[in-house]
């Protein structure tokens, strides 16, 4: 059975896990030919987010929790990878946001596509069928698309279309190659 991890990177997301976690698991219950696992990566949260994980940790077998000081998003996702990939040893590696902003129900749809050969899945905004939330300000609309306007052109490669999506999968593989 191939594994996957799910690293989940928190700041005061206390609340959140607490609905994301159950909700995950109920749909990974369905593709068992999956062992998904979840990391949660916080950072001190001042909510006691911690907390709430250890509880999880408590309930549900697939539940590991790493704890460190707050240096940022980009500094969470590395130390999540560098600690799931040398002790759970995953094929896939997920990114997600903890506040209920990505929805789980995609996540068997990430994996088809892996199975199917990809090495790379985005959960795209802007393909047919994606969307952004209708409550984003204008201002992160304009940096959201201008954004990845700039990554496309900077990388001169326009088969991506959503180079800010914070939702994606990798095959763990990939994720030593570029490191
Ligand atoms: N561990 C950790 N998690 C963070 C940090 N900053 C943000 N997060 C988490 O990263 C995810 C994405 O952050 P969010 O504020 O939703 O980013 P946005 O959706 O791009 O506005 C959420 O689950 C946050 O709780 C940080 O410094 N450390
Ligand atoms: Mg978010």
């Amino acid at each position: 059975m191939k594994k996957a991890l799910i690293v989940l990177p928190t700041y005061n997301e206390r609340e959140n896990i607490r609905v994301l976690v159950p909700q995950i698991n109920e749909i990974v219950e369905k593709i068992p030919h999956w062992d998904v696992q979840i990391l949660i990566v916080d950072d001190n949260s001042p909510d006691g987010t911690y907390k709430e994980a250890e509880l999880l940790k408590k309930k549900y077998k697939n539940i590991h929790l790493l704890k460190g000081k707050k240096e940022g998003l980009g500094k969470a996702y590395l130390r999540g990878f560098e600690y799931g990939l040398e002790h759970i040893k995953p094929y896939v590696v997920f990114e997600m946001d903890a506040d209920l902003q990505h929805n789980p129900k995609l996540i068997p749809l990430f994996l088809k596509e892996i199975e199917q050969g990809a090495d790379f899945v985005i959960g795209s905004r802007y393909i047919k069928g994606g969307s952004i939330p209708k409550h984003w300000s204008i201002d992160r609309k304009f940096y959201s698309v201008v954004g990845n306007l700039v990554a496309s052109l900077g990388f001169m490669n326009f088969s991506v279309h959503d180079w800010t999506s914070g939702y994606r999968a990798q095959k763990g593989l990939v994720y030593k190659r570029c490191n």
